[in-house]
């Protein structure tokens, strides 16, 4: 088989798919597996793969495969597809521009949908102060020009983070991500002035949110200084270190203890952003306002886009010409954002993952509660998950965790896992999958535990 022959069973994406969990091969299949062994030989091995199929299509909460697999889609290609894949205004948006132009670069002649993306950014996300926001091409590249912008503005240089925190996989965003294998391990040395501190995780650490906020304060005070300090950089609820839901008034202490101190704050959004919390931004769920927000994943349905928004007068700290990048804000990936945007404001989706938040605690609770290997049932809205323990020591159970996830990927869906353990099961469903859908993905993720 060729690129050219993509096979019979090629389906159009889109919500127009039908919605159904279909296996017509064992996984991989035939087709797969071609298109796989060409990977092998073609793409370094670095570059994984957590689902070994062929996606051929997508829409409302399926991928379709080379083979005519229906899969069911409980990651949304980690967090991004969240209106869904090839939603219908999204496509319409970017079929439209792409015949309009696809590049002229911002920084060399302008346009008005990279400006009307800044302008809705800066309307929705949390506290109504002057805002402005630039564009760029990926959630790493949003946090290292966050960094930067954090850094000009106090002239100061340290950014402390926090543990089991991840920012992403550039030499900067490696130094912030605090997990080594596979992100970092051997790729260093890392940049300077990078300092971690333990967060809040009530499961793991028993301490209330005040007081682990005191700890991390006074590590923070003891071993960096505010007066060396320009960021502290957090997820609100932190993603690939595991789902991890600080406890009330965490955030808010670190928060105020930035503002009275000269510390820029900044809430790194990518995964938690954009309706998938049952909030448009994570950080309202606790109540915080930061002072610079990091975007991408959700924000534009899947073409690749991010940002940082923040107080103008933080953001406009970069002299003329110190931001930027050829691609940053893209005319096409601007179009699907509009539309993204659209979807997430008019269409009740924020309401949506709300719903799909009572959906997943419905089935995963009971769960829990029936087997002691569920460590905890966590997360907001369409960001759901469970941690796996052992009973008797409540140590990470990453062996059974992965057992689960393959179990589920055999029947025909796609689940993928995540925490600084490898032992925590993320549900991160599109917002456009169908009730009855997600409800059969978790009956699958229920047997596939059960015969464990
Ligand atoms: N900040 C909070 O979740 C990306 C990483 C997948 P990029 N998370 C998925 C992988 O293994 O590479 C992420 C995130 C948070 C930053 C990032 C980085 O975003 O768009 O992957 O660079």
């Amino acid at each position: 088989m060729t690129l050219t022959d993509p096979g019979p069973t090629t389906p159009t994406g889109g919500p127009g798919l039908p919605q159904r969990r279909h296996l017509v091969t064992a996984l991989p299949g035939p087709r797969s597996q071609q298109i796989l062994a060409r990977k092998v030989a073609a793409v370094p091995q670095g570059v994984g793969h957590t689902v070994p199929v062929a996606a051929v299509a997508a829409g409302g909460g399926v991928v379709v495969d080379a083979d005519g697999n229906s899969l069911i889609d409980l990651g949304s290609g980690i967090a991004v597809t969240t209106v869904g894949a090839s939603h219908p205004k999204v496509v319409e948006a970017i079929q439209a521009q792409a015949a309009q132009f696809t590049h002229t670069c911002f920084m060399i002649s302008p346009y008005e949908s990279y400006i009307a993306v800044a302008e809705a950014l800066n309307r929705l996300t949390p506290g109504d102060h002057d805002k402005k926001s630039a564009l760029f091409n990926s959630g790493a590249e949003a946090v290292e020009n966050a960094v930067k912008i954090a850094r000009k503005y106090t002239g100061k240089q340290a950014v402390v983070a926090f543990d089991h925190g991840y920012h992403g996989r550039t030499n900067l965003t490696m130094a912030l991500t605090a997990k080594s294998m596979p992100y970092k391990s051997g790729f260093g040395p890392f940049a300077p002035e990078v300092y971690r501190v333990p967060g809040s995780y009530p499961l793991r650490d028993a301490l209330s949110g005040p007081d682990a906020a005191a700890r991390a304060i006074t590590l923070i005070d003891k071993q960096v200084g505010a007066d060396n300090l320009a960021a502290v950089i957090i997820e609100p609820i932190q993603g690939e270190g595991g789902f991890i839901v600080p406890a009330d008034g965490f955030l808010p202490a670190i928060a105020d203890w930035c503002r009275a101190n000269g510390v820029v704050f900044i809430a790194d959004e990518v995964q938690s952003g954009f309706a998938r919390t049952g909030a448009m931004f994570a950080s309202e769920l606790f109540g915080i306002v930061p002072d610079l927000v990091t975007t991408a994943k959700g924000i534009a349905a899947g073409m690749p886009l991010a940002a940082v928004t923040g107080r103008a007068e933080i953001m406009d700290a970069a002299h003329l010409g110190g931001l930027g990048g050829t691609y940053g804000g893209n005319p096409v990936a601007c179009a699907a954002a509009l539309a993204a945007i659209d979807a997430f404001e008019n269409d009740g989706l924020i309401e949506r993952a709300q719903h799909l938040e009572r959906l997943l605690r419905g089935r995963l609770e009971p769960l829990a509660a029936a087997d002691p290997r569920i460590g905890e049932v966590r997360g907001r809205g369409a960001m759901m998950a469970m941690e796996f323990v052992d009973p008797d020591t409540g140590a990470p159970d990453a062996a059974l965790t992965a057992a689960v996830a393959k179990a589920a990927l055999a029947e025909g869906v796609i689940l993928l896992t995540c925490g600084t353990h490898g032992n925590v099961i993320r549900f991160l469903p599109p917002l456009s999958i169908p009730d009855d859908l997600l409800h059969e993905g978790l009956d699958v993720v229920a047997s596939a535990l059960a015969s464990r």
